[in-house]
């Protein structure tokens, strides 16, 4: 296996120095998975809510992140956690805006995490190069069509309404069909809608809709996600279905913060599946056990790098592209 292709190295001279043109570089990332880190500058989110809510503080942890190695740094300013209510889109703004303009000026590759048109608009302004929205253009009808006209990366994730009681609609037939069918139909509306299938990532939405089951039968079922023909990005990290891991029925799950081992493990999982991209808090250790996944491939047979690693199903046993 080539140790980078063409599209990784103009990938990384893209981290170097980036603009908009090399977001979209980076989607056509296959031989390896990249790493999103998460920066919430919110109140309340259920993984640092709080932690970096003041400009200076985002701004410094959004550097640390950078530094550990993130491929994107995704600033987010709402909560997207169950039953959350949402700010103003003037609170919105004020979280992020500063936060996007300072990493952007420093050269990282910054997406928005936001359901909102006006918020998305206001971050490319000061620098953001991709749109990452949880409701996949479904919260606010003006987002599809502006990130189309403005020909941006969109990372449309699994939604089936907002947080404030979107665990009412955790109900499926069967999950993974379920939640591949409507993001399938999802894909091809945003296609309709003008945003060309080399800017489009879909993720499967862990925690949105879905309870501890879900999450785990999606997490065994990621090369299936392959069949949606686009870069597949997973967003596990320190969710609550990992802090109930070993801990008695009906005790408090582990705090948040305490939760990046059993994040790291399915990080591990999407890279041996071959998925683009991982969103993750602990950035640095993420990039690290990747490595180990990475150095295995390398050492793979030419033919079958795809099945080395699992063929039983966390390898990309389809023998699609490595994504
Ligand atoms: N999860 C959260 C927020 N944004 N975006 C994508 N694409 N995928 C996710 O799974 C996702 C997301 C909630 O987690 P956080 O509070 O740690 O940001």
């Amino acid at each position: 296996m080539a140790l980078m292709t063409a599209s990784a190295s103009s990938a990384s001279s893209a981290r170097r120095g980036r603009t908009a043109p090399d977001a979209t570089t980076l989607l056509s990332v296959t031989d390896r998975t990249l790493v999103m880190g998460v920066v919430n500058v919110t109140p309340d989110s259920f993984s640092d809510g709080g932690q970096w809510f003041e400009p200076d503080a985002a701004i410094a942890h959004g550097r640390e992140v950078v530094a550990a190695g993130a491929d994107i740094v995704d600033v987010g300013g709402e909560s997207t956690r169950p039953g959350a209510e949402r700010p103003s889109v003037e609170e919105e703004l004020r979280r992020v805006v500063p936060l996007v303009t300072a990493l952007a000026a420093e050269g990282a590759v910054v997406s928005i995490d936001t359901m909102r048109a006006s918020v998305a608009r206001a971050a490319v302004e000061a620098g953001a190069s991709i749109v990452n929205d949880v409701s996949g253009g479904l919260a606010d009808p003006e987002m599809v069509p502006w990130v189309a006209a403005n020909r941006l990366p969109f990372i449309a994730m699994h939604w089936r309404g907002h947080s404030t009681d979107m665990q009412s609609r955790a109900v499926y037939d069967d999950v993974v069909d379920d939640v591949i069918r409507e993001l399938g139909e999802r894909r091809d509306a945003l296609l309709e809608g003008g945003i060309e299938a080399e800017n489009l990532v879909l993720d499967p939405g862990l925690g949105f809709a879905k309870n501890a089951d879900h999450n785990w039968a999606l997490l065994a079922a990621l090369p299936a996600l392959h069949d949606l023909g686009q870069p597949i990005l997973l967003g596990a990290s320190r969710k609550t279905f990992l802090g109930r891991l070993g801990r008695d029925e009906g005790s408090a799950p582990r705090p948040a913060a305490d939760r990046d081992v059993e994040t790291t493990a399915t990080s591990v999982m999407a890279a041996m599946a071959g998925l683009w991209c991982v969103r993750v808090h602990d950035v640095a250790s993420t990039v690290r056990a990747l490595t180990v996944v990475q150095a295995a491939l390398e050492h793979a047979p030419a033919d079958d790098a795809p099945d080395a690693l699992g063929p039983d199903g966390l390898g990309d046993a389809s023998g699609g592209p490595r994504r």
